[in-house]
């Protein structure tokens, strides 16, 4: 049986980060078990009407794994997972991790494109997907083609009553049969999702070892503890809302998890004021929403203490707001899926909580900013970010070519990211140089929706860029050179729904434009682009 290839830590580095205690040797499940053991009638999920202990989590997920192994499914296996903010998605987190399954857990805003580009690169044999998605609702078709593309062989679906291949029925109890584990500490426990500026999705393998750290340091930071009740309204299998710290931060220190549906204040208030939830983690567009909404609603959110912010630039403004209008902290989060996560702390005065985006968290991460040259650049200088230490990845899963030249040759991640290194050791973002949108959290590559616009039959040139949005702080502006000069803006979105690429992706703005500007070297030129665009939005305001 063949484990899952993976790009490892040196051997000198993987020594010093046991030795440091940051590696522990154990699985990501053991938080799980911890909990269980300790206070199993905690209630460690709400989600609805329905409330789940520490004791439920474990068995449900422990029945799962006994199934799957029983089935044949176990160490080295992959597994295709899209499931919405449902407690079904922890359950099946833990049931793959203790049966040594590895998953990618596909957001539920993704489409074909997504699920498909995904299955083709681990080769799942396994698919777990929800009969709430569009794709898995009416017609079994798309299933099919997954299972054909990918050699899928066994295919559960949350939300499908007692039918056979129903998730349900295989969260039952099981009499004992084949044995299963774990992958051992230092192989990969499952995949993350990249954001992404290339034209394929890449795959982010994470072990038990490096998440589980990055968890455990994650709480001691932001001092979660058992009460703490906290709010998952972000799409649940993202990096920040799983696990800085997250969902997994909670269950580490036998909190509650709240699951929300979508981070609108219409539901989000109501919840916090039910289950008296004191954390909560937001993206900034969604935080607008709450600052906007929450006026006249004081006594529903009395409860809230800390607010964590990240996922893309949150305004100072905004920022200032948030102890005036909603009555709790702000922490600001800047992390990526690859790893490095910063933090304001939660004794930081305010101007580190207002004007910076955190320091890392480890004392073993390692950062350097350089100049274009790939020279450091004096201490507050602008520059490019790159990042090594004991969860960040030294690799992304099979991209030999992409990987020479997202990481340099010391292992250190290049972010995309320009930022500025204070002298205190923060981090303040002011800008990126990867080609990608950030559309409130959510990342655009932009050469992903570029080759898909090129392939209509009309298209022969397209660029997608950034614009400013005050509500999403960034929107795609897709500008084409196209055949047709009656092609319109709504047929080419269709098209692209059509080809099944999520429907975040698809460009806020179309313009057809004679050619686009290049530069000295034959790039399409994008900072041209953004500035035309600059000038015409403030003409029409
Ligand atoms: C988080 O992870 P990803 O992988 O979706 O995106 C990472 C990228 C960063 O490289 C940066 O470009 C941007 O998102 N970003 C921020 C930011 N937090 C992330 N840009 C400005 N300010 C921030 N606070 O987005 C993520 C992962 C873990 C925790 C939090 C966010």
């Amino acid at each position: 049986m063949s484990l899952i290839p993976f790009t490892r830590w040196p051997d000198a580095f993987a020594e010093r980060y046991r030795q440091a205690g940051y590696w522990l040797g154990k699985p990501l499940s053991h938080m799980l078990a911890v909990q269980a053991e300790t206070q199993p009638e905690a209630i460690a999920v709400v989600c609805g009407e329905r409330e789940l202990s520490y004791a439920e989590l474990d068995a449900l997920s422990t029945n799962l794994a006994q199934r799957l192994a029983n089935h044949g499914l176990g160490q080295g296996d992959r597994a295709l997972v899209q499931l919405g903010n449902q407690a079904e998605l922890y359950i099946v987190f833990f049931a793959l991790l203790k049966a040594g399954i590895a998953p990618v857990n596909a957001l539920f805003s993704h489409s074909r494109l997504e699920l498909r580009a995904y299955a083709e690169q681990i080769r799942p044999r396994l698919l777990i997907a929800s009969r709430l998605h569009p794709l898995f609702q009416n017609d079994d078709l798309f299933l099919a083609e997954l299972q054909q593309l990918a050699g899928i062989d066994t295919a559960l679906l949350h939300a499908d009553g007692l039918a056979q291949r129903g998730l349900a029925a295989w969260l039952q109890p099981v009499a004992a049969g084949c044995d299963f584990a774990p992958t051992p500490a230092d192989e990969v426990a499952f995949f993350q999702l990249s954001g992404g500026s290339t034209g394929t999705p890449k795959l982010i393998p994470r072990t038990h070892d490096d998440y589980y750290y990055s968890v455990r340091r994650s709480v001691e930071l932001c001092g979660f503890d058992r009460d703490t009740r906290y709010l998952c309204a972000l799409p649940a299998a993202h990096n920040f809302p799983l696990s800085s710290p997250g969902a997994l931060g909670v269950f580490v220190a036998g909190g509650r998890v709240v699951l929300a549906a979508d981070p609108g204040p219409a539901s989000c208030f109501a919840l916090i004021a039910a289950q008296q939830v004191n954390v909560a983690a937001l993206v900034p567009p969604a935080l607008s929403l709450w600052l906007q909404a929450a006026p006249g609603h004081e006594a529903e959110l009395a409860s809230l203490r800390l607010l964590q912010v990240g996922g893309a630039r949150l305004p100072e403004a905004q920022a200032r707001r948030i102890p005036v209008v909603l009555g709790c902290r702000l922490q600001q989060v800047f992390g990526m899926a690859e790893g490095l996560v910063n933090y304001t702390r939660l004794d930081d005065d305010d101007e580190h909580v207002y004007l910076t985006q955190g320091r890392p968290m480890s004392p073993d991460d390692e950062v350097k900013v350089v100049d274009r040259d790939g020279r450091p650049v004096a201490p507050g200088q602008v520059g490019a970010l790159l990042t090594r230490g004991p969860y960040t990845i030294r690799g992304y899963f099979q991209s030999p070519e992409h990987n020479a030249q997202a990481f340099d040759a010391e292992g250190f991640y290049r972010s995309g990211d320009l930022v500025q290194l204070r002298a205190d050791g923060y981090l303040v973002v002011v800008g990126r140089i990867k080609d990608q949108i950030n559309r409130g959290g959510e990342k655009i590559a932009a050469e992903e929706v570029e080759n898909l616009l090129m392939a209509h039959p009309a298209v022969t040139h397209a660029a997608l860029v950034s614009m400013p949005d005050p509500g999403m702080g960034e929107k795609s502006c897709a500008f084409i050179v196209s055949r047709d000069p009656t092609l319109k803006a709504v047929a080419l979105r269709k098209y692209l729904r059509g080809l099944g690429l999520a429907d975040y992706k698809l460009p806020d703005r179309i313009e057809q434009v004679a050619a686009l500007p290049m530069t000295a070297v034959g790039k399409v030129d994008k900072t041209r682009l953004r500035r035309r665009l600059a000038e015409q939005l403030t003409v029409t305001e």
